[in-house]
């Protein structure tokens, strides 16, 4: 392998001294590399080999069973100044955070193989991409980098003699709750994963990355850093419409990203870009483009179904690591809710324990994953690996919400689609903690990943499309409107296609709609619903505004809002008054 970096080879050197492991194994991203991984990986029971004939390159990962999710409490933003880091971060003082994780970095790879892992955050060759050097003891990491980004010989030849990289470094140590830590310096380029073997926490290019440290970078370096999935929709002209979404988890991203139009809409085609960031620039032309930084899919296994989502389903039939999920007993891999007449009458569970159906205990992980490269998704966009990006018409907002927001409403500009960013929330469903129905406030469902103040962030978005009209135009869609017996209204999935429809529509001012306290609704007939079984009653009760519920609902934006004190921005207390102005008392 060729490195001509110096301040890598400096990097590796440093952290060889730190972490003392056997030997070292600079990763190239070549195929003979990848087999010769997973073959070490089966041999020391990282992996397990899956039917190599109905899945061929397959393999199933088990994690520690107190190692199944990102663990928020034990992530950290370590800058400088704690309000620096806002107060919906955790913050450590960086003295601290190397001080005690680096402790524990202290021989840490006694006995292991280093690798050492370049990747591309973005397609090779493109200005926007950011390179990344992954320090790892895990090849389950390597294996996972390989398919999420563009990985190896690739990102030293991206990275040149004196290109600039995110220090990457990660042992899985011994996975005690009491030593883990996932630590970003923002101002040192650095990430640091201690004590975890899971993909959110030892991924490190994609949510510590491609979202923390690349939203600090976004701010200063004017772009934007987004977790939104990108997809484009050719309509029955052949014109084709980019959009991006942002949604809090349990929504269904990966399933908006890959759906498929319903037959009463023939000629339309929707492509997938990317399922989970989005990477916005303004272009030469002045539109916002944006460029997914993943090269696979990292996603949620349980609920995926031929129904749900046959093109993620078709994407994971080959070269797929699948974590936590069932396996049976033909080596095949099975979820809860992959479909009727899926069900295995036996296999072994994600604890890696004899199962069956009637034992009452989930066979897969609520949190179980599959990791696929993008390109082997049937619906992949021909523009996804585009350097610059694709121009964004429309930018979604949503949330899982029973009663308050309609089906689908328009901001009346670019602050007020920041201000439905900014108070997005979703109703808790029984999976997340139990509680259901409970409202929980994440903008731009941003909470987690934002790598600093919240405020600046909303005032980073307000700043970037001031009075611009060549700015996306961002929407709110809520898919779970339930009646009062708890049934959903709207069928959602490939009938979803009917919304983004006026969203298109809508972006090229032919769609009718009509103003409301809280934006331009459609009306019933704007929808259409050729081929669709709805009755006029439902549609325009999904449609609908009860504004007295709207009124209910502004003292929790305000509570939330309270967080950030003085700095949040003036332009977002507008929007609120104004709000409650057009509500009426
Ligand atoms: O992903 C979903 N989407 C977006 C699809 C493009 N889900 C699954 C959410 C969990 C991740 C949805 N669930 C959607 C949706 O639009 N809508 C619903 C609610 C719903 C569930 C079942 C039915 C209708 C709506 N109907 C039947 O099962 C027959
Ligand atoms: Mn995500």
């Amino acid at each position: 392998m060729e490195i001509r970096n110096k301040a890598a080879l400096d990097l590796v050197d440093q952290m060889i001294e730190l972490c003392k492991p056997d030997q070292v194994v600079w990763c190239d991203g070549s195929e003979e590399e990848r087999n010769k991984l997973q073959d070490k990986a089966v041999e020391t029971g990282v992996l397990d080999k899956l039917n190599q004939e109905k899945l061929p390159g397959c393999y199933l990962h088990r994690t520690d069973p107190n190692d199944v999710a990102r663990t928020e409490k034990l992530t950290f933003i370590c800058c400088r100044r704690k309000e620096d880091a806002g107060p919906t971060n955790n913050w450590m003082d960086p003295q601290r955070a190397y001080a005690e994780t680096g402790a524990n970095f202290v021989d840490s790879f006694k006995g292991r193989t280093m690798y050492v892992v370049p990747f591309i955050m973005g397609p090779a060759g493109s200005p926007f991409s950011k390179v990344g050097i992954e320090i790892t003891d895990s090849i389950y990491v390597v294996l996972n980098m390989r398919i999420m980004t563009r990985m190896g010989q690739i990102a030293m030849d991206q990275l040149g003699e004196d290109g600039e990289f995110t220090k990457c470094l990660h042992c899985t140590g011994d996975l005690s709750i009491e030593k883990r830590r996932i630590l970003h310096f923002p101002e040192d380029n650095t990430i640091w994963s201690f004590a975890s073997g899971y993909g959110g926490n030892v991924l490190l290019g994609k949510k510590c990355l491609a979202l923390r440290i690349a939203s600090y970078l976004a701010k200063q370096e004017g772009w934007m850093a987004e977790h939104m999935l990108i997809l484009g929709l050719t309509d029955s002209n052949g014109e084709k419409t980019y959009i991006a979404a942002a949604f809090p988890s349990a929504c269904g991203k990966t399933n908006l990203a890959m759906l498929i139009p319903p037959e009463s809409f023939p000629g339309y085609k929707v492509e997938t870009l990317g399922d989970d960031i989005a990477w916005i620039r303004k272009g030469a032309d002045g539109r916002f483009y944006a460029l997914n930084p993943e090269a696979g899919f990292f996603g949620v296994a349980p609920g995926t179904s031929k129904k749900s989502n046959p093109n993620a389903l078709a994407t994971t039939r080959s070269n797929t690591i699948f974590t936590n999920v069932v396996k049976t007993d033909d080596g095949d891999v099975w979820w809860e809710g992959m479909g009727k007449d899926t069900t295995p009458a036996h296999g072994i569970d994600w604890l890696g324990k004899d199962w069956t159906p009637a034992s009452g205990e989930k066979g897969a992980h609520p949190n179980s994953r599959f990791t696929a490269p993008a390109c082997q998704c049937p619906c992949i966009s021909p523009d996804w690996e585009k350097p610059e990006g694709v121009p964004l018409s429309a930018i979604l907002f949503g949330g899982r919400r029973a009663k308050l927001a309609p089906l689908v409403f328009q901001s009346f500009g670019w602050n007020h689609g920041t201000f439905l960013g900014a108070t997005m929330a979703s109703e808790t469903t029984a999976a997340a903690t139990g509680a259901v129905g409970v409202v929980r406030r994440d903008p731009m469902a941003m909470i987690p990943f934002c790598g600093y103040d919240m405020a600046d962030y909303f005032g980073h978005w307000i700043e970037m499309a001031k009075d611009d009209p060549n700015a996306p135009k961002i929407f709110h869609v809520n898919w779970f409107r339930q009646d009062d017996e708890g049934n959903f209204l709207w069928p959602g999935f490939g009938d979803n296609l009917r919304v983004l429809d006026w969203i298109v529509r809508r972006c090229k001012g032919k769609a009718g709609a009509k103003e409301t306290a809280i934006g331009y609704i459609p009306n019933p007939e704007d929808i259409n619903t050729d081929g669709l079984d709805i009755s006029r009653e439902t549609l325009e009760e999904i449609l609908s505004v009860d504004k007295e519920a709207w009124k209910a609902e502004i003292p929790g934006m305000e509570e939330f809002f309270a967080k950030f004190g003085d700095k949040l921005p003036k332009e977002i207390r507008a929007e609120i008054d104004a709000l409650k102005e057009r509500l009426g008392k």
